[in-house]
C-alpha cells in the first residue's frame, strides 16, 4: 500500500500513528506528496490534492484520515480501535468529532498564520483564534474524561495530533493556560508512534 502524506499534516499524522500502532510499517510505503502547488504531479494520483491518501494493494484510493484509519485497523480482522456498540461507542464518536472540530479550526488558523503577514486575513485569524480558545478551555476540563486515560484509542490519537499541530502555529501559545492538557500531551508525545511521526518545526 502507498500512503501519501505531508510531514506537517496533522491528519496524515493520525494515519501514520495508526500504521505504526498496527505494526503495518513494512506494508505501507509512506510517500511525501507535493500539495498546494499548481499542476503538482500528485493531482494525477489524488485529484482532490489532499493528504492523507491511501492507495490500497488492489489500487483502490481512500481519502480522509478517519476512513483510512478504519480501513487499516480492520485489515487483520482484529481491530484495535473498533468502537463498542451502543451508548459507549456513540460517546467516543461524539468526542472524536469535537476534537476534530478543534483540529479543523486550527488547520485554518495555521494556514493563515504561515502566509506573509500582508496576505493574512485578520478576520479569519481572530475567528479561528477565538474558536481555538473556546475549545481548548472546553478540553482543559474534558481531558479528565476516562476516554483519555485508558488504552490508546482514536480520540486520544486525534487529540495528540491536534495539540502537536497547535504547537507549530506561530504566536499561538496554548500550553501555559492549559496545564492539564499540557501534562496529558506530554504523556502521549512520549509514545514511540508519536515520537516517530513528530512534525518538523515550521519555518
Ligand atoms: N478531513 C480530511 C482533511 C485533510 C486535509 O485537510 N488535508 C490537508 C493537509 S493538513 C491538505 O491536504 N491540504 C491540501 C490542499 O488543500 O490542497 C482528513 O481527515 O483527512
Amino acid at each position: 500500500m502507498k500512503l501519501f502524506i505531508t510531514k506537517g499534516s496533522p491528519y496524515a499524522r493520525i494515519v501514520r500513528v495508526v500504521v505504526l500502532e498496527k505494526g503495518l510499517a513494512d506494508r505501507v510505503e509512506v510517500i511525501s506528496a507535493k500539495t498546494r502547488t499548481t499542476d503538482s504531479p500528485y493531482y494525477n494520483i489524488n485529484p482532490s490534492g489532499r493528504v492523507p491518501y491511501l492507495v490500497c494493494d488492489d489500487g483502490l484510493g481512500l481519502e480522509d484520515s478517519a476512513l483510512i484509519c478504519s480501513y487499516l485497523d480492520n485489515l487483520d480482522g482484529k481491530p484495535m480501535f473498533a468502537l463498542p456498540a451502543g451508548a459507549q461507542g456513540f460517546e467516543a464518536r461524539r468526542l472524536e468529532a469535537l476534537v476534530r472540530s478543534m483540529l479543523d479550526g486550527m488547520a485554518v488558523l495555521g494556514r493563515e498564520k504561515w502566509r506573509p503577514v500582508n496576505e493574512q486575513s485578520p478576520k479569519i485569524v481572530l475567528h479561528e483564534t477565538d474558536r481555538a480558545k473556546r475549545l481548548l478551555a472546553l478540553w482543559e476540563r474534558g481531558i479528565e474524561d476516562p476516554v483519555f486515560r485508558g488504552p490508546l484509542n482514536m480520540v486520544q490519537i486525534v487529540m495528540g495530533c491536534t495539540l502537536g499541530f497547535a504547537d507549530l502555529i506561530p504566536e499561538f501559545e496554548w500550553r501555559a493556560g492549559h496545564p492539564k492538557l499540557d501534562a496529558w500531551f506530554e504523556g502521549i508525545s512520549a509514545k514511540g508512534s508519536f515520537v516517530e511521526t513528530a512534525p518538523p518545526v515550521h519555518a
